[in-house]
């Protein structure tokens, strides 16, 4: 997950206050300074982390609760709800309104580019909408190459001139071709910094390509310097958005955040990793929801949505909700959830459930995961229906058919039996009712089980 120390370290202050008998100025005082630490320490500029703290601290001690929530709910929320300002704030929205809506990516070297537009690209096309990449990087030897083979890997059409020096040449030629998409997306060439050449080069880019979005790619791992580099952009070339890539491999994500928020510009997109998929529209709501370990289930129903038909997806949403799920059902859950991505990720975007369970047990059960689909294919129909009567002598004829031990078995079973355990707690009107009020305070509403 992206800024995953520093949403570690929040939710550990977070716990501090849910521990506490009673909240008085010096918890404040204890939280906020620990916030701050974490926050310091995630390359976040330390005025803008004295301003957020001070206003968490003065709002907490000032505002009253509401009758909904307890004083310690309270809190979080004001924590919650400054955190999404100061990251903020709205979700950069970027709307495919007409025909062709022009894309143009600009930023330096191995800011992550190119890497971006296959990604922005696959975006797009799973939303139904015809795409073409097209590259006017002539600086660097093998970027055509690079576009091209992504392009080929989501099957989306590129365009270029292996060779050609000059990118006004490239749009000119394709021009004509770009009304039959939605969305033209044009990579272009960077520099180690945002020099004369580089400014003239891309002025004479927008000039040709005329785009509908310019969007600076700025890599996390830069933290509060992209305050500089957006600004410095901004003033020369022009931007309308930005996308922060590599929050996955760095602590200096939420300096970089934070910075661009502080420039006023809309962070749109994050990339959170190498492949295709490892890309996100930045809701800053839903990112800091699942920063301090309150799930984010807008995301995670989307996903799921996109892998199964929304109707399988809400009805196993509501047997899981209820504990009333069958191994049938888990297999279906467990198909559906391989898919959605790695557990961890998938299990942080439960609310409740991103501290519940280490990360270690996440990942073996991953590897048992493998198993169970041999073993549960194993199983009679009455067997997956009611997993109660598996009992000995099931156990070794499932065992030697499925071609695991009786243990993995076993294993399967007990893992069954927690699983509905906790799904009871977690389902029980009381925690729904408690759910469904924080839910609502986000503007998450309509999410199946609420
Ligand atoms: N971990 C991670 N790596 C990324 C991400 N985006 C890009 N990269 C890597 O960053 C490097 C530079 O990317 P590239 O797209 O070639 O940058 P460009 O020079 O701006 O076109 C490549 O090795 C990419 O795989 C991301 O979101 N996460
Ligand atoms: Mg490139």
């Amino acid at each position: 997950m992206a800024l995953e120390k520093l949403g570690d370290k929040l939710r550990g202050s977070l716990q501090r206050l849910f521990k506490a008998t009673h909240i008085d100025a010096k918890l404040i005082d204890q939280i906020t300074a620990d916030i701050k630490k974490s926050l310091i320490a995630a390359d976040v500029n330390i005025d803008l982390t004295n301003k957020l703290t001070e206003t968490i601290k003065r709002r907490a001690l000032a505002e009253k609760s509401s009758k909904l929530l307890t004083a310690r709910e309270h809190t979080v929320n004001i924590v919650y709800d400054e955190l999404v300002k100061f990251l903020g704030a709205e979700a950069g929205k970027l709307e495919i309104e007409k025909k062709p809506t022009k894309i143009v990516l600009q930023g330096l070297f191995g800011s992550g580019k190119t890497t971006t537009a296959s990604k922005l690209a696959k975006y797009y096309k799973k939303k139904g909408l015809k795409v073409a990449l097209v590259q006017t990087d002539t600086w660097r030897p093998a970027a055509f190459e690079q576009l091209q083979q992504l392009a080929e890997k989501i099957n989306v059409p590129f365009y270029g001139i292996k060779g050609e020096k000059d990118p006004i040449k490239i749009i000119k030629k394709f021009e004509p071709d770009f009304d039959n998409f939605n969305v033209v997306i044009l990579d272009t060439a960077g520099r180690d910094a945002l020099n004369s050449e580089l400014i003239k080069e891309i002025k004479a880019i927008k000039e040709a390509f005329r785009p509908d979005e310019s969007l600076l790619v700025l890599s996390g791992d830069i933290g509060q310097t992209a305050f500089k580099q957006a600004d410095t952009f901004k003033d020369a070339v022009g931007i309308s958005g930005v996308i922060l890539t590599k929050l996955d491999g760095t602590a200096k994500g939420g300096g970089a955040l934070s910075a661009c928020s502080a420039t006023g510009a809309k962070v749109k997109f994050i990339g959170v990793g190498e492949h295709i998929e490892d890309f996100e529209e930045y809701k800053p709501k839903n990112f800091v929801s699942r920063l301090l370990g309150m799930g984010d289930l807008e995301t995670l129903l989307k996903k799921a949505e996109e892998v199964m038909d929304k109707e399988t997806a809400e009805e196993l949403g509501k047997k899981f909700l209820k504990a009333e799920f069958t191994l049938t059902d888990v297999y279906k859950q467990m198909e559906s959830v391989k898919k959605l991505g790695p557990l961890s990720q998938v299990v942080g975007m439960i609310p409740g459930m991103a501290n519940a369970i280490p990360k270690e047990l996440l990942e073996m059960q991953e590897d048992k995961m493998k198993n169970w689909k041999y073993i549960i294919d194993s199983c009679t129909i009455k067997e997956r229906d009611n997993p109660d009567i598996i009992k000995t002598s099931r156990i070794s004829r499932i065992a030697k058919g499925s071609g695991k031990s009786e243990q993995d078995v076993r294993d399967l079973i007990k893992q069954y039996n927690q699983m509905k355990k906790v799904m009871k707690q977690m389902g029980n009107p009381k925690q729904l009712k408690k759910l469904e009020k924080l839910m609502n305070m986000r503007g998450l509403k309509g999410m199946p089980g609420f």
